[in-house]
């Protein structure tokens, strides 16, 4: 039998540094309006997605709230969450979360009903504290973010077991395997990739792509799991271009939905959520094949043996 829900991603293109969030909500809600029509049940919208990707700028740390929001939904997100529960549709949204004074990369998957399931707070922050030196655009998460503390969690949710990670984890097997090890059917993950983030950029750059690809199609098919990818991309100003390409794919690894530019782009699919059944019952049965007595080191340490 199947279990199918209609999702969609909402790939969100540039966001000026100086457009207010009434705006960049308004787009939201425009995408979210798009994929109702279209039957959408479940829409997702990238990491950070209400302002500019900040961490580019070694701001004056009287700027750095501006960019977060104190509670959610809070007055210029209000708006998309009355519009969400007017739809009967549920969401998914990135944003720059300041709890007290404490700062986190945090998504929340949200109810058809308007309510908030669940909260995700990213595990993994790249980039710098500090500003590299020579580089035209920084990448300070590591100064704007605190590491997550909520771990990877899975709801039942949209009639299936739904997880959450944001950018930088879908890069981490470790991420899709805690998912996994909960009978994670769904990941969402939106992501802000610069272009330039690799460290010999001019080589490497070129797989940037092929990396995205890689990560969460590897991901959800050692998984048997679906996941919606879905980026915050293009020329947010001259010579920084965040990375687009978000897509559906499937607990067999395919992409089944894929977007084809790097603005404001709604890709969709009805997708079972049965059909990672043979992956998790079949290949990847943890339960059968998994020797977790030999992964130890897994948990007991962060770096490698051999530096
Ligand atoms: N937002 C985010 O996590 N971006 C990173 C860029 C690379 S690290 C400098 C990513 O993994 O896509």
């Amino acid at each position: 039998m199947q279990r199918s829900i209609h999702v969609g991603a909402a790939q969100v293109g540039p966001i000026y540094k100086e457009e207010p969030r009434e705006e960049v909500v308004e787009r939201l809600i425009g995408l979210m309006e798009k994929a109702a029509r279209r039957g959408v049940e479940l829409v997702c919208y990238p990491e950070c997605a209400l302002t500019t990707f900040f961490p580019r700028y070694l701001l004056d740390s009287s700027e750095v709230d501006e960019y977060f929001e104190r509670s959610m939904p809070g007055p210029s997100t209000q708006p998309l969450f009355d519009r969400a529960k007017e739809l009967g549709v549920g969401f998914h949204l990135g944003y720059a979360e300041l709890n007290g004074d404490r700062h986190y990369n945090t998504s929340v998957l949200v109810g058809k009903d308007g309510e908030i399931i669940g909260k995700y707070r990213k595990a993994h922050i790249p980039g710098s504290r500090d500003p590299v030196p020579g580089r035209k655009f920084q990448h300070l998460e590591r100064r704007y973010f605190l590491e997550g503390n909520t771990g990877f969690k899975v709801w039942p949710a949209f009639g299936g077991r739904v997880g959450m990670a944001i950018c930088n984890d879908r890069r981490w097997p470790e991420t899709w395997r805690v998912l996994g090890l909960q009978g994670v059917e769904l990941v969402i993950v939106g992501w802000n990739t610069p272009l330039t983030h690799y460290r010999r950029a001019y080589e490497y750059s070129r797989l940037a792509e092929f990396h995205n690809m890689l990560s969460l199609q590897a991901g959800c098919y050692q998984n048997g799991a679906w996941a919606v990818g879905v980026a915050h991309c293009g020329e947010e100003e001259p010579g920084y271009v965040l990375m687009g390409q978000s897509m559906i794919v499937s607990p067999w690894g395919e992409v089944v939905s894929l977007a084809t530019t790097i603005g404001d782009e709604l890709i969709d699919a009805v997708i079972d959520l049965e059909a990672g059944r043979d992956i998790k019952e079949g290949v990847f049965n943890f339960e059968l094949y998994r020797r977790p007595e030999l992964y130890k080191v897994i948990s007991e340490t962060s770096r490698s043996k051999a530096s």
